[in-house]
């Protein structure tokens, strides 16, 4: 009798410790299928970062994260996955900064016309303490920012005119994200300005609904905007981020392992990304030329004058995201600058 109740604690206690320890190694890292949508296609600097990020998160969990990529917007634009990560219907994606503005308004100083000069001075401030504690905001409205990629300096492209002096901006019907920065800029400039999610725009200018957008070479290069755009004119009026979410109801229930990996994946990622970009803007611009676009770059002058005229839009970003964030991130600005 006692030998058996004394085999039966023995049992007991060696059953919970095995399940305790399966467990453990189940909340470690588990097979799960991970949703990633992206807006551009497959073919750009975002669907081969993202294809790498599938890889690598592969790579680290011995195959048990599945990262199934879904580009050109096929789960939504970048507005209606956010959505979804939020409800925890969807896991993650990569998209701009610009279209999280209406869920978390200090992601707008990254809209602030002409903040960065140069691309390192992005890096510098985006993966700064400031840049992760505006990503961090993100968490108070279920989703959770893991990195920043680069979506690239905007240029701007239209059907109109080549845009030369300031006034060239009057009257062109312009596509642009929807954000509030955004349209207050380029109404500041002139421009019609019509917010459309990015995947409405390639129709959009088919079909002439608007004369005009602004994005980054590479972007207008990968989603074929010279097919219907006549001119592209430089202006890096703004260098604009992606950011790397996930649905923070679904984020809460991975385990730190899991977290880990997709975080590293995600760096990883980011870094292959950046140089992946730059090495291709230049090629990508020779190669718009090459396909027909008129090209012309801004004069320093005209530079100046589009920002005198977006100093009001600049205001704005402080008024949302606060003057102390606002001079955080100058502060960190100013530090980037010293170092180069
Ligand atoms: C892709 C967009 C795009 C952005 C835009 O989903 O909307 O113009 O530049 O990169 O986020």
């Amino acid at each position: 009798m006692k030998r058996s109740l004394i085999a039966s604690f023995a049992l007991v206690t060696l059953s919970a410790m095995v399940s305790l320890n399966v467990q453990a190694a189940e909340d470690d890292v588990r097979s799960r299928m991970i949703r990633f949508g992206y807006g551009l296609n497959e073919d750009s600097n975002q669907g081969r970062a993202a294809k790498l990020f599938a890889e690598e998160v592969a790579k680290a969990s011995d195959g048990k994260l599945k990262v199934r990529t879904f580009g050109s917007a096929s789960l939504g634009s970048d507005d209606q996955m956010q959505n979804a990560l939020i409800g925890g219907a969807q896991e993650m994606m990569v998209g701009s900064t610009a279209t999280l503005v209406g869920i978390t308004e200090e992601m707008a100083v990254w809209d602030t016309p002409f903040l960065f000069e140069n691309e390192q001075q992005a890096d510098a401030v985006l993966d700064s303490e400031v840049g992760r504690k505006i990503m961090d905001k993100l968490e108070e409205k279920g989703l959770v920012g893991l990195v920043y990629w680069e979506n690239g300096f905007r240029n701007m492209t239209n059907n109109v005119r080549p845009i030369e002096k300031i006034e060239d901006f009057e009257g062109i019907k312009l596509r642009v994200m929807p954000n509030p920065v955004f349209i207050e800029t380029f109404k500041l400039l002139g421009a019609n300005a019509v917010p459309l999610p990015f995947s409405e725009l390639f129709t959009a200018l088919e079909t002439k609904a608007v004369d005009g957008q602004e994005n980054p070479f590479n972007t207008i290069l990968s989603s074929k905007f010279y097919e219907v755009q006549d001119y592209l004119t430089i202006t890096n009026h703004v260098y604009s981020p992606w950011i790397v979410t996930a649905s923070k109801r679904w984020w809460d229930g991975l385990s730190q392992t899991e977290k880990g990996i997709l975080m590293e994946a995600a760096a990883k990622a980011r870094d292959f990304e950046r140089k992946d970009t730059r090495a291709e803007g230049a090629k990508a611009l020779a190669a718009l030329k090459e396909e027909g676009m008129k090209v012309n770059k801004i004069s320093p002058e005209v530079t100046q004058q589009m920002r005198e005229k977006a100093q009001p839009a600049i205001q704005s970003v402080i008024d949302r995201v606060g003057e102390d964030l606002f001079q955080e991130v100058q502060a960190e600005l100013e530090k980037a600058k010293a170092a180069q």
